[in-house]
């Protein structure tokens, strides 16, 4: 792997021309030359054609140098394997202006979820075009819909190929694939209600995955009491989504909604409605465990209660449960046995963050000249009780704005008021963490914000090591506030995912080291600081920032994902950044902000 150069784009560049031209990597490249050739495919076009940009994609991602260093020192791409004049120019056009205006132009021609249905198994580019001309399909949803639908056997035999996978794929696979909690939320919501008004229901809650705020969920579980559970399973499945019913007994059912979600319905009657919803939330691994700690105790656990010998000593409500086996109540959360059997047993569970903790939302996207944006943005979070946001711009657009002058980016930031709507505005930037981890963010400039963002993203594909040394040198002092995306598998504009390996123990200790801060977003194309790396992070006292990192007043709402995951990573709200008071959150990012000016002014002495 080429490492950045010290004069290249990516070094601090304060006092040059052209300080944050971004580094095009060949990961980038190789994405857009295999969109070209799937584009081409849709249009008919010559295949030698179309397997020369698929080659030049290969190959550049595996090429030990990059492109744009090999412009950098004026040599000539055509030296490079699968790489011809055309081709060439290509990259070299994209490396200077970030685009491609052969890709601009296919992308135009086909519309982007063409070459989405392309992505999908038995797909190909013929059959892509034909689902959208013959049959209007739009997207993988539509294209399952038309599955069940009995639908695509209208296209010949091509048509009934893909049909019978898809229902097979759908049938066995539950859930076909897993789907993001958040989209997974509303479709929840509504099934509950649509289920509140079945006869003779006397309660229905989610389980499984769902219940226990899993980012993904395999398929969605739903546990109804009642005396009389046929009339409920056929109301079930009169459900309005249901696309496919494949099991239906007297007291269980499983459906494939038309979005692909599987749903599988129990229902019990109110003696072991406690036990069963207990051992249906699972995990599997806190079930095994706590069955365990029962056979210990001389006591049986199932679905249907606790039993000692033969007579139920708990069984109605879940906390019966615990208590019977001498346990205080686990939220769902925590069931993954990761010690929160052990440390309900010694009444030691944590206090876990709720939602109504969060104070304010540090990560919003905005540029500080958008002030209905920014309006929009406020109101969303004064609904939700906020008292403060950030408005984080990106550093990029921002230093172009104010000519990398620190007087005229005072002012620019002046314009935007301190307080809207009562909820008060923190002035942010995101600076992205070059190859070498120093932001290149003058440090004139980076002192007059509240806070700084530094984001991991491209060049992935470092190693290891380097991608951690990189990381770990984006916190050493001046450091920015906040570390983001220690962790994204980043989704690239192109769906690619670059692998990114880091050693999160060790950006954990530095970031305790240096009194810095990381970030979890609810970017559900990026859960970033995930789970299994909050529980370090609160043992070293770095607190953890919750964000949306939305684009629109809508994404505010992401927040709950963030908590959840929060939860599942055992942070209290004493872990989490935006649950300080403003006037101490101020005072924390105070603290870096002089810091950040001592060594400004070392600099400048
Ligand atoms: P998912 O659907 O893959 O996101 O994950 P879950 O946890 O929702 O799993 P699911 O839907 O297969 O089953 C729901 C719960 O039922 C699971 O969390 C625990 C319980 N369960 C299922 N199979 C077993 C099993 O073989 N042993 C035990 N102890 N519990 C099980
Ligand atoms: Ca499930
Ligand atoms: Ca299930």
């Amino acid at each position: 792997m080429a490492k950045a150069k010290a004069s290249g784009p990516d070094s601090n560049g304060a006092g040059t021309s052209k300080p944050f031209a971004p580094r095009r990597t060949n990961a980038e490249i190789a994405a857009r030359f295999e969109e070209i050739a799937k584009l081409l495919e849709t249009k008919n076009s010559n295949p030698f054609r179309v397997r020369a940009y698929r080659n030049a994609a290969r190959t550049l991602q595996r090429f030990g140098l990059e492109v744009c260093d090999l412009l950098a020192a004026n040599k000539t791409l055509t030296d490079i394997p699968d790489i011809g004049e055309d081709l060439a120019h290509h990259a070299a056009e994209f490396v200077a202006s970030g685009r491609i205006a052969l890709l601009d132009q296919l992308r135009r021609e086909v519309p982007s979820f063409v070459v989405e249905l392309m992505d999908l198994p038995g797909v190909g580019p013929k059959s892509a075009m034909r689902l959208w001309h013959e049959l209007a399909i739009h997207s993988a949803d539509d294209l399952h819909r038309a599955a069940l639908d009995h639908r695509l056997r209208g296209l010949g035999s091509f048509g009934l190929k893909l049909e019978r996978s898809i229902r097979t794929a759908l049938e066995t696979l539950p859930g076909h694939g897993r789907m993001d909690w958040e989209r997974a939320k509303p479709i929840a919501e509504a099934l509950i209600g649509y289920m509140a008004q079945a006869p003779g229901l006397e309660r229905i809650e989610t389980a499984g995955s769902f219940r226990r705020g899993m980012a993904k969920i395999g398929d969605l579980d739903l546990l109804a009491c009642s005396a009389s559970p046929s009339g409920i399973v056929e109301h079930f499945v009169r459900f309005g989504d249901v696309a496919h019913v494949f099991a239906a007994g007297p007291a269980r059912a499983s459906v494939v909604l038309a979005c692909g979600l599987q749903v599988d319905l129990r229902v019990v009657p109110a003696a072991s409605f406690g036990s069963a919803l207990q051992y249906f939330t699972g995990s599997k691994a806190h079930n095994i465990a706590l069955r365990r700690l029962a056979h210990q105790n001389g006591l049986k656990l199932s679905e249907y209660g606790v039993f000692r010998d033969k007579t139920r000593i708990a069984g109605s409500s879940e906390a019966s449960v615990y208590a019977a086996l001498n346990l205080v109540w686990i939220t769902p959360e925590l069931r993954e046995n990761r010690g929160e059997i052990e440390a309900a047993g010694d009444d030691l569970l944590p206090t876990l963050v709720e939602t109504r903790d969060i104070l304010g939302d540090l990560h919003l996207h905005a540029g500080f000249d958008e002030s209905e944006k920014i309006l929009a943005l406020a109101r969303a979070a004064k609904q939700r009780h906020y008292a403060y946001i950030g408005i984080i711009a990106p550093a990029e657009t921002l230093i172009e704005a104010c000519h990398s002058d620190p007087e005229s980016c005072a002012s620019l930031l002046k314009r935007l008021p301190d307080a809207i709507e009562g909820v008060a505005i923190l002035k942010g930037v995101e600076v992205d963490i070059p190859a070498n981890g120093r932001p290149a963010l003058p440090p004139a400039i980076g002192a007059l914000f509240d806070l700084v963002i530094a984001a991991v993203r491209d060049p992935m594909g470092l190693s290891r090591e380097d991608q951690t040394l990189r990381a770990i040198a984006a916190l050493d002092p001046p450091c920015p506030t906040i570390l983001s995306h220690p962790n994204a598998p980043h989704a690239h504009e192109s769906r690619q995912t670059a692998t990114y390996d880091v050693d999160m123990d060790r950006i954990v200790r530095a970031a305790a080291d240096h009194d810095g801060c990381l970030e979890l977003t609810a970017d559900p194309h990026r859960i970033d600081l995930g789970e299994s790396h909050c529980p370090s992070a609160r043992a070293q006292g770095v607190r953890v920032s919750l964000s949306s990192e939305a684009r629109e007043p809508d994404h505010l709402t992401r927040m709950e994902a963030a908590v959840l995951e929060a939860r599942r990573g055992w942070l209290e709200a004493s872990d989490v950044l935006n649950t300080m008071p403003l006037a101490d959150l101020r005072e924390r990012l105070a603290r870096h902000a002089h810091e950040y000016r001592l060594s400004l002014s070392d600099k400048l002495s």
